[in-house]
């Protein structure tokens, strides 16, 4: 049997075929779990079907994190048609391009409140609802990154973000532990994705970690799905609020 034979699994977060989240689905996919994939909107929509239809049993419903309703919807079918849910990755973050350059100091209220609803707040108002359906126990998973814990340059109100997002893996974990649900990140090196577009200079980034990280590598959505993986899966069981890096080591170095 394989490492999520018979896990039922939600991801959030797939744009196109080079988002960690579909790196994390092949991993997920390799090891049996079915799969229930969410999109944002109408744009996205037929570059993620096609993506899903490559999944055997896997389905895709729609759910734009900022709509309390679509999310509602979400958890009425899940509740409906998979009954008992095991695992939720979250793989979702955004920031306005302008707040992803220049300074940190000139952060908008509205350019705030936007990044810390979707890349933060969003993880919350799914796990609100989908926890009661993780009958079994579970596992809970988010995206995060360095910039969290550092002023990275240009990462900006994406680190404020994240650092909320950080905060709130370990209340969630404190909060779901009594039912047996388990909440972690994994704190990704810089990969280039769709998301990656908007911060300034990725390359030079890309460049130095090349050059100075203790695996002398970029790490790649591959790595990040097997860890997710191994978080979804009952060999991490006894690991929960904790922020894993899959960054090739920069971390220990920066
Ligand atoms: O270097 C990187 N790429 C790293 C990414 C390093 C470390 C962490 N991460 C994080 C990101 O911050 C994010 O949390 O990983 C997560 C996934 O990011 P990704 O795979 O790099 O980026 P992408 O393929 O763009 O997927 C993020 C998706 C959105 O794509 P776009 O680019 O179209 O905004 O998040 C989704 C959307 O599909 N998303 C939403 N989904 C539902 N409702 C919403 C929303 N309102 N907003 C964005």
């Amino acid at each position: 049997l394989k490492l999520l034979a018979n896990k039922n699994i939600l991801i959030m977060g797939v744009a196109n075929n080079r988002s960690i989240a579909w790196g994390i689905a092949q991993s997920l996919a390799e090891q049996d779990a079915r799969l229930i994939f969410t999109y944002e909107n109408e744009r996205v929509k037929s570059r993620v079907e096609k993506l899903v239809e490559s999944i055997p049993g896997a389905v895709l419903l729609p759910c734009d994190v900022q709509n309390e309703t679509e999310i509602d919807q979400l958890a009425a079918y899940l509740s409906e048609h998979m009954g008992v849910l095991h695992g939720y990755v979250h793989s979702i973050a955004y920031a306005r391009p302008e707040d992803l350059e220049g300074n940190y100091v000139d952060t908008s209220r509205e350019g705030f409140g936007l990044a810390q609803e979707i890349s933060a707040y969003s993880l919350v108002a799914v796990a609100r609802r989908v926890y009661p359906l993780m009958t079994e126990g579970g596992s809970i998973m988010t995206m995060t990154y360095i910039g969290a814990e550092r002023a990275i340059q240009n990462y900006n109100v994406m680190g404020v973000a994240k650092a909320t997002l950080e905060a709130s893996v370990r209340y969630l974990a404190n909060d779901l532990g009594m039912h047996g649900i388990r909440v972690n990140a994994i704190s990704a090196g810089p990969i280039r994705t769709l998301a990656a577009y908007g911060i300034k200079d990725f390359n030079g980034m890309l460049k130095k970690i090349e050059e100075t990280t203790p695996l002398r590598k970029t790490v790649d959505t591959a790595e990040v799905g097997d860890t997710a993986a191994f978080l979804m899966s009952d060999w991490s069981r006894g690991i929960t609020g904790e922020v894993i890096h899959v960054d090739a080591g920069y971390h220990i170095t920066g």
